[in-house]
């Protein structure tokens, strides 16, 4: 971890001085990205993640396959939480600990476990300096880049259209310089990164691709730079990146700082969906896990949070350091308090709050440009949509929706269909349901209602029932 501590000043700034800070910090350094008021209370949900879903994001944890025969643990974990990281069992030495021998026994339990329970996956991890099979470690250059290609393919295949996101590289950067982590991966070539990403979009088209690490949560550490300056580039050369997983394990060296924010809302400007994967707070703050989950849900594309582990036993840090939502007995802690409570003041449905005008700078003698008249092109709006089942299990299953656009741009959605018979949600994301009997209409979350022509988003949704894919149609306004 980095030497480069910065301590938590601990208080909350009045949300009024809040937003003027994060005003001010978007004004300086022209971010554009819209960011949400919390405040409107919405329907209290006595659950973490039914609490996240009211504004279409996940609240996931961490589940190791050794504790799903302890029912404490599972009970806890299957009422709360409705995104699930595999804490260990994806990883390279668990998929692939001989070369080109794959085993995802350990992973498809933890997989199973999550899908049947009606909760999605976020893949961990494909392409780390960390927990390498012995084979690997001993490996270099080209021998290595093919092998990690390899295992991208070969992981990815198993697991292909059923992840929502997957950790594609993890932890390549140096903990105190801004520049890389030098690793054997790294020493394959400084392009092994995109390389990786390039791979693994190929491999699963349909996955959304992160990059995670951990201390980069405070915007002015030199690493949360590198890791921002790598996104950036990725971006404008059309390298294949979707998300940025900020681990967050806060601890006194490595501590919540309030321009966290700042560091969720800059990259979500990058045109990424950002996550909070591996949420630990040693000591357990109420107040710190209420920042932090409110620092999310400021900002249209966080996605969602996890936390690294169901209770403090359960931790890789110990129980000492109480650093997770319930103890070492199963019972909600004051922190689990504060995220539900947070979670539920947010905006039901996201309403983007204006974003600044930016201060243009005059032009010299300036051309009059005429006012644009919007021409309404006949069709504008004109969206489709398609339901497919991603996987099913005995009484129910999961399916992605697919919206596309017409050729002309959309710019809000909403997606209807009737239930044949017998199906019901259990839970959506990326989109907000409203069901009447069989009559399901699904609008756009906030950050997916703007679809460019002919192209597409999508959303989805674990249901009870059999799996079923009626015809859906799409209106935008
Ligand atoms: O929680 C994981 C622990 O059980 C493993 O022993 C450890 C081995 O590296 O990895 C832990 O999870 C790490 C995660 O995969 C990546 N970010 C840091 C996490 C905590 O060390």
């Amino acid at each position: 971890m980095s030497t480069n501590a910065t301590p938590s000043d601990g208080r909350r700034r009045p949300r009024g001085a809040r937003r003027a800070l994060i005003a001010g910090a978007l004004g300086v350094i022209g971010l554009t990205t819209v960011l949400i008021a919390p405040g409107t209370a919405g329907a209290a949900e006595s659950t973490l993640g039914a609490a996240a879903a009211q504004s279409g994001r996940y609240f996931g944890t961490a589940i190791s396959s050794g504790k799903l025969g302890d029912s404490q643990y599972t009970t806890i974990a299957n009422r709360e939480f409705n995104m699930v990281t595999a804490e260990n069992e994806m990883k390279i030495d668990a998929t692939e600990p001989n070369q080109n021998q794959f085993n995802f026994s350990a992973g498809d339990r933890v997989y199973n476990w999550a899908v049947q329970n009606g909760k999605r996956v976020r893949g961990h991890t494909l392409a780390w300096h960390n927990q390498q099979p012995g084979w690997m470690q001993s490996m270099s250059g080209s021998n290595l880049r093919n092998a990690m290609i390899n295992h991208i393919n070969g992981v990815m295949g198993h697991y292909k259209g059923k992840i929502a996101y997957w950790d594609v590289v993890n932890e390549a950067f140096d903990d105190n310089n801004g520049g890389r982590r030098d690793s054997n991966l790294q020493r394959t070539g400084n392009d092994w990164i995109e390389v990786a990403f390039r791979t693994a979009r190929a491999a699963d088209p349909a996955a959304k691709l992160c990059y995670n690490d951990y201390n980069i949560d405070n915007w002015s550490w030199a690493k949360t730079q590198g890791v921002y300056n790598m996104v950036k580039d990725f971006k404008s050369r059309g390298v294949p990146i979707d998300c940025v997983g900020l681990q967050s394990h806060f601890n006194s060296q490595s501590a919540y700082n309030s321009n966290y924010r700042t560091t969720i809302s800059s990259f979500a400007a990058l045109g990424v969906d950002v996550a909070i994967t591996e949420l630990d707070i040693q000591g357990g703050s109420a107040q710190t896990y209420q920042s932090v989950t409110n620092d999310c849900l400021a900002v249209s594309r966080c996605v969602g949070i996890t936390v690294w582990g169901v209770r403090d036993s359960d931790s890789w840090l110990g129980a000492n350091t109480s650093p997770l939502l319930f103890d070492t007995s199963g019972n909600k802690k004051a922190a689990y308090t504060s995220v539900l409570n947070a979670l539920n003041s947010a905006t039901p449905n996201p309403t983007p709050t204006p974003t600044p005008t930016p201060t243009v700078t005059p032009t010299p003698n300036p051309t009059p440009t005429p006012t644009p008249t919007p021409t309404p092109t006949p069709g504008t709006g004109a969206c489709s949509a398609t339901l497919s089942t991603v996987s099913s299990w005995p009484g129910g299953f999961q399916t992605t929706v697919t919206v596309t656009a017409g050729s002309s741009a959309v710019n809000g959605w909403t997606v209807q269909w009737t239930w044949p018979s017998g199906q019901s949600f259990s839970s959506v994301w990326s989109g907000t349901p409203t069901v009447s009997g069989s009559n399901v209409s699904v609008k756009n979350a906030a950050y997916n209602g703007s679809i460019p022509a002919n192209g597409s988003t999508t959303f989805g949704f674990t249901a009870n029932g059999s799996a079923a894919t009626p015809t859906a149609t799409c209106t935008s306004p």
